[in-house]
């Protein structure tokens, strides 16, 4: 047998007896490759004389044909082995039971339930979501915010500061919202209309303080805002939120330095009962603050308050979801116990809408 047949035989051999791809793959860079053994015979050429050359070229062409015809076939054998194992590999047990549908077994934390809602009902009402920075500046958590500097009022925050930066600065935690209010009237031209629902911090903790808690706040800032048209969005806000046909309103007067007149403001309701019932009964429940913005803030905010006037009020968050769903324990709310959540948790697919129905579950 000549040493061209030789060469073949045993090329045609090792490609047979691979095992895999990979095996294959290095029998044909052994063979094919630049390096390989065929490729190596057709350097040979070179040195031969004309006849010699064409005779022996033809027959290593043909070796290499068939070389590279052999392995795409065992390439093909070796892939379908390779689907055949893995198939048999991965079969399904039909008969073990069905997994729990997570969309079945998760739950909306009550705060995003209630956060969810209210975005609904003041979207309704053409009013807009903002954002900010939790870590604030003490310009725009109190100077903006017309508390003077060393106003008793900065103290009564329990602010959480940071260790003073190298220029001297000290940047804290913001203690309410309404910075973002700031940034809202700094960056846009009235009219405005918006919410901030959003994490404050205060250094305080008890029964009914966590040094974190969730605010919303409402901004309105118009040429004509009044006092009446703030009774009447905070009145809508109340019914659609407790969903009552009727709530009354209680507005006393109160002080914020970034309002005047600032109020507080109560609800009816009836705390005669396991539950407590909104819109009827003798009891008194306050829900909120709120004012006519004060104009020192319209001006730090870049607002001429010669021509421009507005409302403003903040509530908490975690108190008006304790009320609506009946959740005695504001500690439990971020004691992460999936128990709790499971119990007080909301299904991730029944979302609040106006028409659907806020609570709807
Ligand atoms: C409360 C009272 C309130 C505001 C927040 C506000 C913001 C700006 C200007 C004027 Cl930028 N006011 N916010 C107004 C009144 C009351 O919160 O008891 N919150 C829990």
């Amino acid at each position: 047998m000549s040493d061209i047949e030789t060469l073949e035989r045993t090329i045609l051999g090792e490609i047979e007896a691979a095992a895999d791809e990979a095996a294959l793959e290095t029998v044909r860079v052994a063979a094919l490759g630049k390096k390989g053994s065929v490729s190596e015979r057709m350097k040979t050429l070179g040195g031969m004389a004309p006849e010699e050359r064409r005779t022996a070229g033809a027959a290593i062409n043909a070796v290499k044909d068939r070389v590279t015809e052999a392995l795409a076939r065992r390439r093909e054998t070796l892939k379908a082995a390779a689907l055949d194992a893995r198939l048999a590999r991965e079969t399904v047990d039909v008969t073990l039971p069905l997994r729990p549908n997570p969309a079945a077994e998760g739950r909306i934390h009550p705060i995003s339930q209630v956060v969810d809602e209210l975005t609904a009902i003041f979207a309704d009402m053409g009013f807009r979501i903002a954002e900010g920075p939790d870590i604030e500046t003490d310009y725009y958590n109190f100077t903006a915010l017309n508390f003077p500097v060393g106003h008793p009022a900065r103290e009564m925050h329990d602010t959480f500061f940071f260790q003073p930066k190298t220029d001297g600065e000290r940047m804290l935690l913001r203690t309410h919202t309404s910075p973002v209010q700031i940034r809202t009237m700094e960056r846009e031209k009235p009219p405005i209309r918006v919410i901030i629902p959003g994490r404050t911090y205060r250094c305080d903790s008890d029964q009914t303080h966590t040094p974190m808690f969730h605010q919303v706040e409402g901004l309105v800032i118009d040429k004509t805002s009044t006092i009446g048209t703030m009774k009447w969005v905070l009145q809508e806000f109340c019914k659609a939120f407790f969903e009552v046909e009727h709530v009354e309103m209680r507005f006393r007067p109160s002080f914020f330095p970034f309002t005047e007149p600032s109020m507080e403001v109560d609800i009816r309701c009836d705390r005669s009962g396991p539950e407590i019932k909104f819109g009827e009964g003798n009891d008194w429940l306050e829900i909120l603050g709120c004012g006519m913005v004060h104009p020192n803030v319209l001006k730090f905010g870049g607002i001429d308050p010669d021509e421009y006037q507005g409302f403003a009020w903040g509530m908490g968050i975690d108190r008006i979801a304790m009320l609506k769903y009946g959740m005695p324990d504001l500690r439990a709310f971020f004691d992460a116990d999936a128990r709790w959540l499971k119990h007080y948790g909301f299904r991730p697919l029944d979302l609040p809408t106006l028409f659907g129905g806020l609570s709807a579950a």
